[in-house]
């Protein structure tokens, strides 16, 4: 086992991961910028080096600054966390190469699951089902007409380098196409530096599922059961729930068997999920993250596994400790992305935190490296807290949801907390009716 975690990210995960470690004997080392000398997981870590001003680019993305405090620390290993330098595989192709453990996938699979492209036809060759459209880039008008003439309308232009719906774009004929296609390639030059497209066609109106999965060093996969996260807003998630009320027992096994058959089929490591678009009862992949997610939690409490100790565990080496028929999915879980912005124009709300009362009881937990006097600073993502319970039942997990929603007190600046507890009494969200624009028509009405 590691003595020794370097743990590369802030705020709540950083906190998540640093939990995880103490919990299995292990030593943290945090990392921090300027701005995070008074954060958390600062406090709460055995050791920390500071690594940069606030921006990030200068201190939790500064490859050589995070290298050299796992050297200075005396480090075994490094855990990304999520975003900043998760999904860089030439940042885990350096930690490797420094002598350290990258704590998750190898860099050759977070490099093709970042080419949507590649991401695709891997998986389609490994027996998922993908949505319909072009088999690789696409680079000329010429080509995308003669595509979308095969898929028929509506067709979407997505970047093969892209993610959160950057360099996306829709057309429904082939005048708006020949547009599209030059705005498409030009948004992803300027984006990502790339400007390969590919075509897909458009589902309307689908549901975001995703599976969790989990694969160890000796040919061994898992799926943790689907989330639905088609509650969102410009390409965030509001919120999360496991299991997906859209989705039967049969559709259920069907998908996360397929997930975890392929994880292992593609000799995948580590933690992952794998995307899907579901409509008419149609599962289609969009695209693999190869990393933690924020909404792991959700998982967690409906399979009781400790995600973020198995992705430590799997990194050394060790071999999974149980099978899928360990794996017992029980009720349900749903999680509230809290974030410092005000709950109806979504701007951020930076600043003090005056007064801070966090729920509890049975079924609650709040992951959060919130505390009374704490300055959240300007310069990072806006998420704050997570608010995840879970219920024997959907209906137990609501009940409770909206009381913990009731109890959460964040003072001192603006939050969505009041967003939450709106949305969550809406009749479309309590049936579980709901699709991928339904928080935006919702917000739309309100307003
Ligand atoms: C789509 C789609 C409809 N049809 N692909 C958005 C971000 C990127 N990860 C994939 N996205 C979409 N791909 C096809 N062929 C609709 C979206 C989409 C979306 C997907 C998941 C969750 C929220 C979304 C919001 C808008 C669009």
């Amino acid at each position: 086992m590691f003595e020794k975690v370097l743990i590369a990210n802030r705020g709540e995960i950083a906190l998540r991961i640093h939990r995880a470690c103490r919990e299995m004997g292990i030593h943290t080392v945090a990392v921090h910028s300027t701005a995070d000398a008074d954060a958390m997981h600062v406090r709460l870590a055995d050791e920390s080096v500071c690594i940069g001003p606030p921006p990030a680019k200068d201190s939790y993305l500064n490859i050589p600054a995070i290298l050299s405090a796992a050297a200075i620390t005396g480090a075994d290993a490094i855990h990304p966390g999520i975003g900043f330098m998760a999904e860089k595989a030439q940042f885990a192709e350096m930690v490797e190469e420094h002598g350290f453990v990258f704590i998750g996938p190898t860099p050759a699979h977070i490099r093709a699951m970042g080419d949507k492209v590649i991401a695709k036809k891997t998986v389609a060759d490994a027996g998922l089902p993908v949505v319909p459209g072009s088999d690789g880039p696409v680079g000329t008008v010429e080509q995308a007409l003669e595509v979308a003439h095969d898929i028929g309308y509506p067709v979407l232009i997505k970047a093969a380098a892209g993610s959160g719906g950057k360099g996306m774009k829709g057309a429904r004929n082939p005048q708006s196409l020949r547009e599209a296609f030059g705005l498409a390639r030009g948004e992803a030059r300027a984006a990502f530096g790339a400007d390969d497209v590919y075509i897909e066609k458009f589902l309307t109106r689908p549901r975001h599922i995703e599976v969790q999965v989990l694969a160890d060093t000796h040919g061994n996969a898992v799926h943790f059961g689907e989330r639905d996260c088609s509650v969102q807003r410009r390409h965030q998630k509001v919120v999360e729930e496991a299991p997906s009320p859209a989705l039967n027992a049969e559709e259920r096994d069907y998908i996360g068997t397929l997930a975890s058959r392929t994880t292992q089929r593609i000799g995948y490591r580590g933690v992952g999920t794998m995307e899907f678009l579901f409509e008419d009862g149609q599962f289609y992949f969009i695209e693999m993250n190869t990393r933690l997610q924020v909404e792991h939690t959700i998982s967690e409490m409906i399979t009781g596994i400790d995600l973020v100790r198995e992705q430590i565990r799997i990194a050394t080496g060790a071999p999974l400790g149980f099978d899928q028929s360990d794996i017992r999915f029980s009720g349900h879980s749903v999680e509230c992305r809290i974030n410092a912005e005000h709950p109806e124009t979504f701007v951020p709300s930076p600043g003090r935190i005056e007064g801070y009362h966090a729920p509890g009881g049975l079924g609650v937990r709040v992951d959060s490296a919130l505390y009374d006097g704490y300055l959240v600073p300007p310069n990072y993502d806006s998420l704050i807290a997570k608010l995840i319970v879970h219920g024997a039942t959907r209906n137990e997990c609501l009940m409770r949801l909206r009381r913990a929603l009731e109890e959460f007190v964040i003072g001192g600046i603006e939050t969505t907390l009041p967003l939450h507890q709106r949305l969550i009494q809406e009749q479309d969200f309590i049936n579980g009716s709901y699709d991928i624009h339904w928080l935006e028509g919702l917000l739309a009405r309100i307003r």
